[in-house]
C-alpha cells in the first residue's frame, strides 16, 4: 500500500525527467532517440568534427567515390556530414551548389553506414517573390503562414523535402536520423527569414508550422531539430526568436573568422560560454553548427587558435563549411585543408586530439545503438 502511494506521488516527476530525456518528437524512431542520447552526453568526451558536402567534392576535385579532403589529409573521414537541400523545392535534380540529390542520398547512406551523423540545411528560395534565399522581401514569412497567400506553395515545398527525407534509409530499412537545421542564421539580415524581415512571433509561427507539418502531418519521426543564430552578443539576442523548448533539440550558432586570430578567439569564447549556459538552462544539445576561416592562411590555426577555445566548452559537434575551391570572379572558398594546403600538418595534430571525434571515433561510439 505504502509503496503504491509513493509510486503515484512520484509518477509526474519521473515522467517529467523521462520527457526531458527525449527529443521533441515523442514518436522518434529508436535510432533517432539513441543518437539524441549520445549527442547529449558527448560533450563530456569531446566533440564531433563535421564538414559540409565532404564526400561530394573538395578543392580541385568532384564526384570521386570514397574521396574527401579530410580523408586525404588525416586518413579519417569527418564524424558528421552536412548536406543542403536548396532547389529541391524547384524539383531541380541538383542542389544550389551542384550536388545531385540522387548522389546526396548515397553519400548520406555512406556516412551513416560508417556510423557518422547527418545534418541538413535548406537555403530555400523566397516563396513570395521566387528570388533566392538571399533576396528578402517584406511580408515573405507572413505569406507562408497558415492563411497566407503562399502557404499552399510552402506546404508543397515541404512535401518535397519530406519525400527526400523519407528516402533516406539504412541497410535494414530503418530511417537515417537527420539533424534538420531550419532557418539558420535567423538573426542576420541576409535571408528572407532573417533579422528584421519578420517579427519574432512570425518566425516562431513559421518554425512551429514547419515542425508540426513534417512531424505530425507528414509523420517523419527521424528528425532532430537544430535552432541556430549567426554571431550574437547577449543571451537575449540568441533567444529573441527562439521557438520554445518543445520545438528545439539542438542549440547552436554559426561563426566565421574575418579578422585577427585574437579577435575571433575572444568572440568565439564568449559565444560558446553563453551557448553552454543557454543549452544547460533549456536542456538542449550545444553545437557550433557552422564555422570557418576561408582559405586557412594561418598554418597553425587549428591547434593555435581554434582548439584552445573549443576544448574549454561543452559542445557536441562543430561543422566546417564547404570546400568549394575556386569560384567565379577569382574567389575561392574552403574551410578545411586539402592535401598540401598550408594548415594540413596542423590539422593532423588537431585530428590527433582525443577530444576531437572524427569518423573512427564516431564508428566506435555506435551512436545509433542504445547507450
Ligand atoms: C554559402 C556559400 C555559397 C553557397 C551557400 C549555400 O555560404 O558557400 O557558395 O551556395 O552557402 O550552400
Amino acid at each position: 500500500m505504502r509503496q503504491f502511494f509513493l509510486c503515484v506521488c512520484c509518477l509526474p516527476l519521473v515522467m517529467k525527467i523521462h520527457a526531458q530525456g527525449l527529443p521533441i518528437d515523442k514518436q522518434a524512431t529508436p535510432e533517432t532517440v539513441n543518437l539524441f542520447h549520445h549527442l547529449k552526453s558527448l560533450p563530456q568526451k569531446g566533440f564531433l568534427f563535421g564538414h559540409q558536402d565532404d564526400l561530394a567534392y573538395g578543392v580541385g576535385w568532384k564526384d570521386i567515390p570514397g574521396r574527401s579532403d579530410i580523408k586525404d589529409v588525416t586518413g579519417d573521414y569527418p564524424g558528421l556530414y552536412g548536406w543542403e537541400l536548396g532547389r529541391i523545392e524547384l524539383d531541380h535534380p541538383d542542389n544550389l551548389d551542384g550536388v545531385p540529390f540522387d548522389k546526396m542520398r548515397q553519400y548520406i547512406q555512406e556516412g551513416y553506414r560508417r556510423g557518422g551523423v547527418i545534418t541538413i540545411s535548406w537555403h530555400l528560395n523566397n516563396p513570395l517573390t521566387g528570388g533566392t534565399a538571399w533576396q528578402p522581401a517584406p511580408g515573405t514569412v507572413a505569406s507562408i503562414l497558415p492563411g497566407g497567400e503562399k502557404n499552399a506553395l510552402y506546404r508543397s515545398w515541404l512535401d518535397k523535402v519530406a519525400a527526400f527525407l523519407q528516402s533516406l534509409k539504412g541497410d535494414h530499412g530503418e530511417y537515417i536520423p537527420v539533424i534538420l537545421r531550419l532557418f539558420h542564421e535567423l538573426n542576420g539580415n541576409w535571408f528572407w527569414w532573417g533579422g528584421n524581415q519578420c517579427t519574432p512571433d512570425e518566425l516562431r509561427g513559421l518554425w512551429h508550422f514547419t515542425v508540426s507539418y513534417l512531424r505530425d502531418t507528414k509523420q517523419l519521426h527521424h528528425l532532430l531539430y537544430a535552432y541556430n543564430t549567426d554571431n550574437f552578443t547577449t543571451p537575449e539576442a540568441w533567444l529573441e526568436k527562439y521557438p520554445g523548448d518543445e520545438w528545439v533539440d539542438i542549440a547552436g550558432f554559426d561563426t566565421y573568422q574575418r579578422n585577427s586570430n585574437a579577435a575571433f578567439a575572444t568572440a568565439l569564447d564568449k559565444m560558446l560560454a553563453m551557448l553552454g549556459t543557454l543549452a544547460a538552462q533549456h536542456d538542449k544539445i550545444p553545437a557550433l553548427t557552422e564555422f570557418g576561416y576561408n582559405g586557412l592562411p594561418d598554418s597553425s590555426w587549428w591547434t593555435g587558435t581554434l582548439m584552445p577555445v573549443l576544448q574549454s566548452h561543452p559542445i557536441a559537434y562543430v561543422m566546417a563549411w564547404r570546400n568549394a575551391g575556386d569560384e567565379p570572379g577569382g574567389h575561392h572558398e574552403y574551410y578545411v585543408p586539402y592535401a598540401g594546403q598550408a594548415s594540413a600538418p596542423d590539422f593532423v595534430k588537431f585530428h590527433a586530439s582525443p577530444r576531437v571525434l572524427f569518423q573512427e571515433a564516431a564508428t566506435k561510439g555506435k551512436f545509433y545503438k542504445k547507450k
